[in-house]
């Protein structure tokens, strides 16, 4: 893959002095998914799964395209696609569904520190409803899950075990094959974060024999709007809906209703159409690629530039064993919302924060980090640009006096 090539599909980099590291945040849209969006707006924006004319065909058949193409992206089984408005509700469906369901105050729920606020706040949640007890697995001395350390917390309360594949704070691949392996022993399901994961590896479930996964459309190349829970059947079938309305329903009587099977049962109301149809083709695009050519770059790109940061007088890495294209650092003494304004200057996008992840950024005893995440797009003249405004940034701030 040529990143020089495929800048060209993203109308956003025809500005050529822009240099995009934000990705874990959102990534751009390629024109190949733009086109899509707008031939759904164009040529058959109506509902799904209720007219009864062609046009509504038309739709219904390329929404019910796109679950198929996410399921085999990911290796589920049609049925176990549900479509949501993004991760964050996809979690919070599988914690509010299966969570509240099934836990009691016996029962115990593991998360880390490592998870972004989406994994973590829906199963606070379910602690606070149910009882069931919150249970931290211990981080390593570089911030990861590990395997040694899931062994220390789990037993044969944990009902749960709710954790990120990769983080986006630190870019870790968490073992989640091992990790699911280990909690299957003990008779707990498994809930994947896979947000920073989906977007840049290949991921099958049925290897990693998860019980649910979730990610957003829109950090792959997907519109923003569209998310997906991926549950296993046996478990979809028995969990009930959380959301009422339109659609998911089978028979409705003046005091009950039935519901639909799974996955309809989980989206009442006009599903987002377009985004399911937009992220159909961002997955198109991605095959295309290759899943493994993306990880390949983005690591390719990270250990360049890591290994030119650590050049750089003042500069702090909190990751640089990272297998992904996450660097988290900082520059000593000075407060990363001013130099994220420095960065701008130069026409570089990069957050600053704590990445609605504030556990991991209190376990590691900042106030926030700076973080640069690159996909298929990035270059090396990228990686260069911005180490090049990082120089100048340290500079010009510690000559002021920071
Ligand atoms: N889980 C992880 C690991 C994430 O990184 C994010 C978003 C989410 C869940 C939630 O996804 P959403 O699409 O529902 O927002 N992460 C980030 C980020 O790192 N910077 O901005 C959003």
């Amino acid at each position: 893959m040529d990143p020089h090539v495929l800048k060209k599909d993203f109308p956003v980099l025809d500005d050529q002095t822009l240099v995009y590291l934000d990705t874990a945040a959102s990534s751009l849209k390629p024109k190949q998914v733009i086109k899509k969006l707008d031939e759904y707006y164009e040529k058959y924006s109506v509902n799904v799964h209720r007219g009864v004319y062609s046009l509504s065909y038309v739709a219904t058949e390329l929404y019910e395209e796109s679950r198929r193409k996410v399921s085999n992206f990911i290796n589920a089984d049609f049925e176990e696609i549900v479509f949501t408005r993004g991760a964050s509700s996809a979690l919070n469906l599988i914690a509010s569904s299966y969570g509240l369901n099934n836990l009691t105050s016996e029962d115990e729920i593991i998360v880390s520190e490592l998870e972004h606020h989406s994994q973590v706040l829906p199963w606070q949640n379910v602690s606070n409803i149910t009882g069931a007890k919150l249970v931290y697995v211990p981080l390593n001395k570089e911030g990861r899950i590990t395997i040694e350390n899931l062994k220390k917390v789990l037993n044969k309360k944990t009902k749960v075990v709710a954790l990120n594949y990769v983080s986006n704070v630190m870019g870790y691949i968490s073992p989640m094959k091992e990790i699911v392996k280990l909690a299957h022993q003990f008779g707990a399901v498994v809930s994947v974060d896979a947000a920073q994961a989906a977007p840049h590896k290949k991921i099958d479930v049925k290897d990693l024999d998860c019980d649910f996964l979730a990610f957003s459309g829109h950090k792959m190349l997907g519109p923003t709007g569209i998310g997906v829970v991926f549950g296993k059947k046996e478990l979809l079938d028995k969990m009930p809906p959380i959301e009422f309305g339109g659609d998911m329903n089978d028979n409705v009587n003046l005091y009950d209703a039935s519901w639909k099977d799974s996955p309809y049962k989980f989206e009442a109301g006009t599903p987002p159409i377009a985004g399911a149809i937009g992220l159909g083709a961002a997955i198109d695009y991605l095959e295309n690629i290759g899943m493994e050519n993306i990880a390949n770059h983005e690591k390719k790109l990270k250990d360049y530039t890591v290994s030119k940061l650590l050049e750089i007088e003042d500069i702090i890495v909190y990751n640089p064993s990272s297998e992904t294209g996450i660097i988290s650092f900082n520059i000593d003494g000075v407060h990363p919302h001013d130099a994220v304004t420095f960065f701008d200057g130069d026409n570089i996008c990069m957050r600053a924060g704590h990445h609605c992840a504030q556990l991991i950024i209190k376990w590691l005893k900042v106030v926030a980090t700076l973080r640069v995440s690159f996909y298929l797009y990035n270059t090396m003249e990228d990686c260069d640009k911005f180490i090049k405004s990082v120089k100048n940034a340290r500079d010009f701030f510690k000559s002021v006096g920071f």
